[in-house]
């Protein structure tokens, strides 16, 4: 009874003994003008080693592996590549580390120009397309930075960590069509890109409708010159029947009045 119970402690203990040893890793991120460099360094080689590896965000990076011994690994990224790489060592159990790199906010506009009519509101959206987050959003126009007035709603913002949409009220055709600027801060830096706004006018909204009434218009002219073109003809066949005894008359009475207008002289 005492025998089973050391051994199945043993047995208990022998993975937990190798966890706690897990071999240590020293990490580094270096920026290299474009480049940033990225270097794990086993510092117990003293353990089994059965091979190394990199991974981005979860995903195995097989090619572009650079391994310069056994116990010490370098990647080498764009600047801009940001995420979690993890280097890992073959150990039993195998060991690594996770390097968080960061870059500068890069933001990219929701759409690069946006249209919509006076009076009317539009939606400036900005994104943003790395990591960490902005913490803050900063918008302007000609130079100047765009500050909210909560009692003329001309300006909201909704900002968020990957986001920030302007909201801008009571469209002016002149003043508000311009190009925006959205730029994101964080501990790594700035990035921004722009946005342009045109204003329609009311009446330019109009013009596709304008335009089918014109071809009517045209189409309906078409037709009736068509049709009074048309008539003379039919008329003239017309007289050969119908119309002729009654034109004759009329000549007939017109004839009388004038004999009579001489008489009367
Ligand atoms: C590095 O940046 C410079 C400008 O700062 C640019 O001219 C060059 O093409 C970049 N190189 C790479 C590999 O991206
Ligand atoms: C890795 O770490 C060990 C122990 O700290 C050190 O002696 C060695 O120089 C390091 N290797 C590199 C390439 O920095
Ligand atoms: C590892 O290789 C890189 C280039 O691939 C080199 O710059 C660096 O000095 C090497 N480091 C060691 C410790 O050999
Ligand atoms: C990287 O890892 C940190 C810490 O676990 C986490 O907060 C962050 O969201 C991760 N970043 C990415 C891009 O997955
Ligand atoms: C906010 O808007 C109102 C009305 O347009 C104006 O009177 C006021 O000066 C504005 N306040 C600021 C701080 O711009
Ligand atoms: C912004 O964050 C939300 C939720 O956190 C996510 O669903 C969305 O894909 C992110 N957008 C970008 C551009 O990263
Ligand atoms: C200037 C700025 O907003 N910096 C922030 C960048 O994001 C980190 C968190 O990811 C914040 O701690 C910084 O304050």
């Amino acid at each position: 009874m005492f025998l089973l119970c050391f051994s199945v402690a043993i047995i208990m203990c022998l993975p937990s003994y190798h966890s706690f040893t897990a071999a240590e890793i020293t990490t580094n991120i270096v920026q290299m003008g474009n480049s940033t460099i990225l270097t794990c360094n086993l510092t117990d080689p003293a353990i089994g080693l059965s091979g190394n590896y990199w991974m981005k965000n979860d995903k195995s990076l097989e090619s572009n592996v650079k391994t310069n011994s056994s116990t010490f690994l370098t990647y080498i990224i764009k600047s801009t590549d940001w995420g979690n790489y993890t280097c890992v060592f073959g150990t039993t159990p195998s060991s690594s580390a996770v390097l968080e790199v960061k870059v500068a906010p890069q933001v990219k506009p929701y759409k690069p120009s946006e249209h919509a009519d006076e009076n009317e509101k539009v939606n400036l959206k900005c994104e943003l397309h790395s990591y960490p987050p902005a913490l803050k959003w900063t918008w302007s126009v000609n130079g100047k930075v765009i500050s909210g007035n909560e009692s003329d709603e001309k300006y909201v913002f909704l900002d968020s960590g990957n986001k920030s949409i302007l909201t801008i009220a009571n469209l002016d055709m002149e003043k508000d069509a311009q190009e925006y600027t959205c730029e994101a801060e964080n501990e790594s830096g700035k990035g921004s890109t722009k946005i342009q706004l045109r204003v329609r006018s009311r009446l330019a909204a109009l013009w596709p409708f304008l335009g089918i009434v014109a071809e009517v218009i045209i189409l309906v002219t078409i037709i009736f010159i068509y049709e009074k073109r048309r008539k003379p003809d039919e008329l003239a066949d017309d007289d050969d029947s119908g119309s002729a005894p009654l034109k004759s008359n009329a000549a007939v009475n017109h004839k009388d009045k004038n004999i009579r207008q001489r008489n009367s002289n």
